[in-house]
């Protein structure tokens, strides 16, 4: 298991993202491929069922790509009530231990999700997820990325702009968009791309410019993305869950 010892705060604070390779080993990558398949099945088979946890890559690929993509899932948000192994990972210490150690405190589960990125998915735009996607409750938000496949630029990696958390600036928005940040304002010179290998997990700041291409393979780039806040903030992201079953 990781010692804070081993977790490099200073680095995650100077960089705003840090690399815990090994979160998984290869029986847990198994099972935790296993059940997102499942559950990905589950939510394939009842689409109207699970409407409000599914994002569909149709909505956004390049339009002359929409053919191929009909049916295919591009998120599923939330999944930690839909399957027990999903809980139970969250609260994992070889997880939780980088989160820990970086707020100084034990962590509640502030978001989940299983990102699938199946052979065609979409990219993600340059965004920072404060911006984008919370603004509320409060700012002090790890995100854990772990990847269930091998990922690089060919599946769509992540890629980051290490340093661009500081000062914790909210950038203005692409014309027309709430989520992509205006292009200006991301400095492609320092654009890092982080292969990982599956089990690998990339822990990040809310602030973090980060994207992620199309997958131009023809294999998958599942991860699943914990994001938490510190305990003693409580739970504040507890209504995120649809009503039961759905
Ligand atoms: O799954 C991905 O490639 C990126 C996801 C992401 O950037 C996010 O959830 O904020």
């Amino acid at each position: 298991m990781l010692s804070e010892a081993t977790i490099d705060v200073d680095r995650y604070k100077r960089e705003g993202y840090l690399v815990v390779p090994g979160v998984l080993d290869s029986s847990q990558l198994a099972q935790m491929r296993a059940e997102a398949r499942r559950v990905l099945q589950t939510c394939a088979e009842d689409p109207e069922r699970y409407a409000i946890r599914i994002e569909w890559e149709v909505d956004n690929v390049d339009e002359s790509r929409r053919s191929q993509m009909q049916g295919v899932i591009r998120k599923l948000e939330p999944v930690s009530d839909l399957d027990q192994a999903f809980a139970d990972l969250a609260r994992d210490p070889a997880v939780t231990a980088a989160p820990e150690a970086i707020f100084g405190d034990s962590v509640e589960l502030f978001e989940d999700k299983l990102n699938l990125k199946l052979p065609g998915g979409s990219p993600y735009p340059w965004h920072q997820d404060w911006s984008c996607c919370w603004r509320a409750n409060t700012d002090e938000l790890v995100t854990c990325f772990i990847y269930l496949d091998d990922a690089d630029e060919s599946n769509g990696c992540l890629q980051v702009v290490p340093g661009s958390h500081i000062g914790k600036p909210i950038h203005p928005f692409r014309q027309g968009s709430h989520f992509e940040v205006d292009p200006a304002y991301v400095p492609q010179d320092r654009v890092v791309p982080v292969p990982l290998k599956a089990g690998d997990m990339i822990c990040f700041d809310s602030y973090l410019l980060h994207y992620s291409d199309y997958n131009r393979s023809d294999v998958p780039r599942m991860a699943i993305i914990y994001t938490y806040n510190p305990a003693r903030l409580g739970k504040v992201n507890e209504h995120r869950f649809p009503d039961p079953g759905h």
